[in-house]
C-alpha cells in the first residue's frame, strides 16, 4: 500500500503528464558511484607518513574517522544502508588492503585489492578506481606524469598501467565495466616559461599508459581536468582544453569534476557539448565554495541542473555518476549519505519533469509556458515522491536516517581516537 501523501502526490503531478510510478521504476536502476575517500579524509592505508598533498585540501576534525579497512568497510556499508537503490564504490589506490604484500605503487595489482572485490561482490555492488598520483615522495613537488626527469615519469606511467589492470579485473570479477579516471596533480604555483612542454610529456605518458587496449565490457577509461590546485595556481598541465582534445581525439571518458572551473561555471551546459564528441563522461559531483572546496553536495540549483541535463538529454547510459567531496567537519558516514541522497533527490526531481512538454512549448517559442511550467513543478509534492522511493527501497525515510546514524557513531565511531 502506498503511503496517502504518495497518492496524492502522483495525483498532483498527473496533469503535467508526469508518470511518477515510471520516475520511481527509472530511479531504482540508477548507479551512484560512492568515493571511498569521504570516510578517512583521503587518508588511505599506506601510513607513508606524508600527508594529503596535490593541492587537494580536507579541513575539520570531526572525530570518529575511519582508521583502517575494517572500519572504512563498516562505515560504507552503514551509509548504503541509508541510501536507496544499488550503488557503486570508487577506490583510490592508495586504499590497497595492507593485509596484501606491500608493494609500491608501480607494482600495485589486483592481489592488493581482491579482499574489495570479495567485499563487493555479495552486495552487487560495482567498483570504479582512481590511480593516486599524490601522497608519495615521488609526487612530492606534484609532477607526476608531466614531470621532466624520465625515471619519475616512468614510476607513474607503470603506477597508472597497474591501475588499469586492476581496474580490468575489477570489471571482470563484478560483471560491470569499471571507469578508471586518471587525475593529475602537476602544475605550477607561479607564472611558467613553458606550458607546451609539461602538456606534450603528459600526452606521450598518456598515450604509453592507454596503449594497451581493454575490452569495454570491463574497463573504461576516463581523464580529469582542473582549473588550479593549492600551490598550482598559475599552471594545471591537465587543463580542461588538454583532456577535452585528448579525451575525444583518443575517444576516453571525459570527467567533469563540478569544482573544476571558475566559479560561475556550471559543468550542467557542459554536458550536451562534450558527449557530442566524447564517448561517455564521467561526473565528480562536488561542490565547490569559492574554489575548488569539495564540500558536501546540497541540493542545490547546480546539482539539479546537471541532473537534468543527463536526464533530459537521455544521456544515462553514457553518464558515469560520481562523487568527489570531502568533509571534515560533520560524522563522514553523514557526509557520505547527505551527498549519496541528495544525487538521487535531483535524479528523482529530473526524472519528474513532463520534458516533452517543455520542449513543445519551447519549439512553438512560448517562452511564457516554459518559465510558468518550469516554476510551477518546482513546488509539486515532490518530496512525498522521494519518501515512497525510501520505502520502497526499505531505507529510512526522511529524518529516521539521523537517528540511525546517530545511534551508529555513538556504538561504532565514537571510541575511534
Ligand atoms: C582533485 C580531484 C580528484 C580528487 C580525488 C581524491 O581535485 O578532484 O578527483 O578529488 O581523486
Ligand atoms: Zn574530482
Amino acid at each position: 500500500m502506498p503511503d496517502s501523501s504518495y497518492s496524492l502526490a502522483r495525483e498532483q503531478y498527473a496533469p503535467f503528464h508526469v508518470d511518477t510510478e515510471a520516475a520511481l521504476a527509472r530511479l531504482a536502476t540508477i548507479p551512484v558511484s560512492m568515493h571511498c575517500w569521504q570516510g578517512d579524509d583521503v587518508a588511505g592505508f599506506e601510513n607513508s607518513g606524508l600527508g594529503l598533498d596535490g593541492g587537494v585540501a580536507v579541513t575539520g576534525n570531526y572525530p570518529g574517522k575511519a582508521r583502517n579497512i575494517d572500519e572504512l568497510r563498516a562505515d560504507i556499508d552503514k551509509t548504503f544502508s541509508l541510501i536507496p537503490g544499488k550503488h557503486r564504490l570508487a577506490l583510490h589506490a592508495s586504499y590497497a588492503d595492507p593485509a596484501a604484500p606491500k608493494a609500491d605503487r608501480n607494482a600495485l595489482a589486483i592481489e592488493h585489492f581482491q579482499s574489495w572485490v570479495d567485499w563487493a561482490k555479495p552486495g552487487g555492488v560495482g567498483l570504479d578506481f582512481n590511480p593516486t598520483f599524490f601522497s608519495h615522495p615521488l609526487a612530492s613537488d606534484s609532477l607526476t606524469l608531466s614531470n621532466p626527469d624520465k625515471g619519475i615519469r616512468q614510476f607513474w606511467i607503470e603506477h597508472a598501467i597497474a591501475c588499469r589492470k586492476i581496474g580490468a579485473e575489477f570489471g571482470r570479477q563484478l560483471g560491470t565495466p569499471c571507469v578508471t579516471n586518471v587525475w593529475i596533480p602537476d602544475g605550477s604555483k607561479d607564472i611558467p616559461a613553458d606550458r607546451l612542454a609539461p602538456r606534450e610529456r603528459l600526452a606521450r605518458a598518456l598515450d604509453a599508459v592507454f596503449a594497451e587496449p581493454i575490452d569495454a565490457s570491463y574497463h573504461l577509461d576516463a581523464v580529469e581536468s582542473k582549473l588550479f590546485g593549492i600551490g598550482a595556481e598559475a599552471y594545471t598541465v591537465g587543463s580542461f582544453e588538454f583532456y577535452l582534445g585528448y579525451a575525444i581525439k583518443n575517444q576516453k571518458l571525459v570527467c567533469l569534476d563540478a569544482g573544476h572551473f571558475h566559479p560561475t561555471e556550471t559543468i550542467a551546459d557542459k554536458i550536451s557539448s562534450v558527449l557530442m564528441y566524447a564517448p561517455g563522461l564521467l561526473l565528480h559531483v562536488s561542490r565547490g565554495v569559492r574554489w575548488d572546496s569539495d564540500h558536501v553536495i546540497v541540493l542545490d540549483d547546480a546539482l539539479r541542473a546537471t541532473m537534468e541535463e543527463i536526464v533530459r538529454g537521455n544521456f544515462l547510459g553514457k553518464t558515469h555518476i560520481g562523487l568527489d567531496f570531502f568533509d571534515a567537519t560533520i560524522n563522514r558516514v553523514a557526509a557520505w549519505t547527505i551527498g549519496m541522497r541528495n544525487a538521487l533527490k535531483a535524479l528523482l526531481l529530473a526524472l519528474l519533469e513532463p520534458t516533452d512538454q517543455l520542449r513543445a512549448v519551447e519549439d512553438a517559442k512560448d517562452y511564457t509556458s516554459r518559465l510558468a511550467l518550469m516554476e510551477e513543478l518546482k513546488t509539486l509534492p515532490f518530496g512525498a515522491v522521494w519518501d515512497e522511493h525510501c520505502r520502497r527501497q526499505n531505507v529510512p525515510v526522511g529524518r529516521e536516517w539521523l537517528t540511525e546514524l546517530k545511534a551508529y557513531e555513538g556504538r561504532h565511531q565514537a571510541g575511534r581516537k
